[in-house]
């Protein structure tokens, strides 16, 4: 496995010096940030992110993510043109040595939650999915500040799209989710960049809109969608971990020749539809970390692995999940399971 951190640009106050001196981390998961979705990202524009990456003694190791448009998760409009664009991304990264694209395809909000800073009885401040606060949200209204979305939507453009998808059914989406992988994925396989897809954070519909890579026979059923290696995936534990009907160390075994990157992080569910991102090791969460690390161990993975969200702690400040503290613990943590998983195994 190669370990990976997140860093988020010129503009993100973790900074690649900072990120260098954390222990056994050599890659970073970049992407780039000022082209408006569904555009080409230019080679030069590449070039110029892996050459910042690698001036600092680092590796540009995944890119996450290429965002898809919502007009070919609608399967209308424009779609036929943002595929091509896409393609056009892929091949402009593949020859920038960049071998690992992420991207998700969850209609019109990544990840959601419904408090970014709630203080843990540590004193530290974790984002949190209460599901009685979610359901009272309109996002027409403009009540949403998320960490993960498309800040440029105006109130009226969100009701249009929110409008379009009262017409989408989940069925609807998987076909326009095959409609996109038939196109992009023999182009990824052409230049050799392995897709991986991200899974529904959390994995249940919210503001009525469909979610379907929320569980193990969904992903079965992705995965067939087109059989391919090139067609895989980033498997988020905190992602899918929140339903307690998914068992992450059972996905690790049943899927690992697919997984593409592992996101690993703890959460711990609070009640029905409700959870906290709590600090990584095992006994904080409802996860069990040494599990799913050991299986990732056992099934002979050898991807790319990122620490995901951390909480904020020691009175950092800056992008709720983002912070470099606990995150840099996180991939500490999960280094030093790797190492005694490894030893003790010889
Ligand atoms: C999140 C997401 O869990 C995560 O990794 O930070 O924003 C994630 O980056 C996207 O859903 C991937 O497309
Ligand atoms: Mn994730």
């Amino acid at each position: 496995m190669k370990m990976t951190f997140r860093w988020y640009g010129e503009d993100d106050p973790v900074t690649l010096e900072k990120i260098k001196q954390i222990p056994a981390v050599s890659g970073i998961v970049s992407a780039i940030y000022d082209i408006p979705v569904g555009e080409v990202w230019p080679y030069e524009r590449i070039l110029r992110l892996k050459e910042t990456v690698e001036a600092a003694g680092l590796e540009l190791s995944v890119i996450e993510s290429v965002p898809v448009h919502e007009d070919i998760k609608t399967g209308d409009g424009d779609r036929d043109r943002y595929i091509n664009n896409y393609c056009e991304t892929l091949r402009n990264l593949a020859k920038a040595g960049v071998d690992c694209v992420c991207y998700n395809f969850m209609p019109v909000f990544d990840w959601t939650r419904s408090n970014l800073a709630y203080e843990l009885s540590d004193g530290s401040n974790a984002l949190i999915y209460d599901n009685e606060t979610v359901l009272k949200m309109d996002p027409v209204k403009g009540e949403l500040s998320l960490p993960g979305w498309d800040a440029s939507y105006t109130k009226d453009d969100m009701k249009a799209l929110l409008d379009k998808y009262k017409n989408i059914s989940e069925e609807d989406l998987w076909n326009n989710l095959k409609y996109f992988l038939d196109r992009v994925i023999k182009v990824a396989e052409e230049v050799k960049v392995k897709m991986a897809i991200h899974p529904d954070d959390p994995p249940w519909g919210i503001f009525g809109l469909p979610r379907i890579i929320t569980n193990k026979k969904n992903i079965e059923r992705f995965l067939k969608l087109y059989d391919s290696p090139y067609n895989g995936l980033t498997l988020c534990s905190g992602s899918l971990g929140v339903s307690p009907d998914n068992d992450i160390v059972e996905l690790v075994n049943a899927f690992c020749d697919r997984i593409h990157f592992a996101h690993i992080r703890n959460i711990k569910i609070t009640g029905e539809r409700c959870f906290e991102e709590s600090a990584h090791k095992t006994e904080y969460g409802s996860l069990d970390i040494y599990g799913i690390v050991k299986a990732y161990y056992d099934n002979g993975f050898d991807g790319y692995i990122r620490p995901d969200h951390g909480r904020m702690i020691w009175g950092e400040t800056g992008k709720p999940g983002y912070g470099l503290f606990d995150r840099a613990l996180g991939a500490v943590y999960l280094n030093g399971l790797w190492e005694a998983i490894d030893r003790s195994a010889k």
